[in-house]
């Protein structure tokens, strides 16, 4: 049932970030060996090279954006590279890069569904819930932004980059882990209704009510799309990453986490995302990304029925 076929992209580049260095994620995967450990578990991978895109300008904002031309451009080509292997029925991985590039990714999947007529769930595992507006932003940094763009909440060269406005439905979305929202932001994911299930509520339930309550109501026509930003994970065990916040999901939950969404057998498209080998520790995140990836392809402890 699942996809078999799997295509690699790298999007090297931290235009949207607050910090240098996620440019550099997508050879540090690499590096962590995620083809070769994914073609153990008998997927076919094709890793695509990396996307190219306009340099770092490093400029304060304007407007309300940092960068926003070239955040643009680099999100068409991420759109453009994962329309093409979504089109291939092949399943894209897209190598961040900071998570700005969620925007591209997901409005192509939202035009691949729209194409197919098939129905979207978007996973996001995230400390932040990157719901910000140019008039809620703290920074201007559009890593920030990539859910309210995609909501129809944003610069008008990204909010129609998938053919429609607004992309997708908040109600499509689920975000998984949240611990770090701004209060501007607050209020407007509360205004639009995003689904999130915060560190509080995985303290209070368990990672595994959690996630029971953002895999329902997938059917055999529902393309699952996981946006998996590193800094999800807690910083002891991540640390390579430019946005730590204390308190995140452990690595066993992280595990059954991943384990859960492999049991679906409905992914479909994949985002890892804002990996910072500049500040990692002998790219210890990396691994640790890889080891989940591969969980998330359905490497369990024991065979499952
Ligand atoms: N909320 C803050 C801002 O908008 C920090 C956002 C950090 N985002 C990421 N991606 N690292 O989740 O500036
Ligand atoms: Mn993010
Ligand atoms: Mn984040
Ligand atoms: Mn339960």
């Amino acid at each position: 049932m699942s996809i078999r076929q799997i295509s690699l992209i790298g999007a090297p580049t931290d235009i949207g970030a607050g910090a240098r260095g996620a440019s550099m994620g997508p050879e540090a995967l690499r590096v962590a060996g995620i083809a070769a450990t994914l073609a153990a578990h008998g997927l076919e991978v094709a890793d695509r090279g990396n996307l190219a895109g306009p340099a770092n300008p490093w400029l304060p904002p304007e407007g309300g954006y940092r960068h926003l031309a070239e955040v643009t451009a680099w999100n068409q080509a991420v759109h453009d590279a994962m329309l093409a292997e979504l089109r291939a029925d092949r399943l894209p991985i897209l190598l961040g890069g900071d998570h700005c590039l969620g925007l591209g990714s997901i409005s192509a999947v939202a035009r691949h569904c729209r194409e197919r007529g098939r129905k979207l769930r978007v996973l996001w595992l995230d400390a932040h819930a990157d719901f910000n507006t140019s008039a809620l932003t703290p920074s201007g940094n559009l890593h920030g932004m990539p859910v309210a763009c995609l909501c129809g909440h944003g610069p008008q060269a990204l909010v129609e980059m998938s053919g429609a406005v607004p992309a997708i439905d908040p109600k499509w979305v689920r975000q998984i882990g949240i611990r770090s929202v701004d209060p501007g932001e607050k209020r407007f994911v509360h205004e639009v209704g995003l689904e999130v299930f915060d560190m509080r509520f995985i303290d209070e339930h368990g990672m595994r009510h959690a996630m029971e309550l953002a895999l329902a109501t997938l059917d055999a026509n529902t393309h699952l799309h996981v946006s998996f930003d590193v800094d999800f994970l807690d910083p002891d065990i991540a640390p390579g990453v430019g946005t730590t916040v204390r308190g995140g999901p452990t690595y066993r939950e992280a595990q059954l986490c991943m384990e859960m969404i492999a049991d679906t057998g409905r992914l479909a498209s994949l985002d890892v995302m804002e990996l910072n080998p500049a500040l990692d520790l002998r790219n210890q995140t990396a691994e640790l990304a890889v080891d989940l990836i591969e969980s998330l392809f359905g490497k369990s402890t024991l065979m499952r029925a």
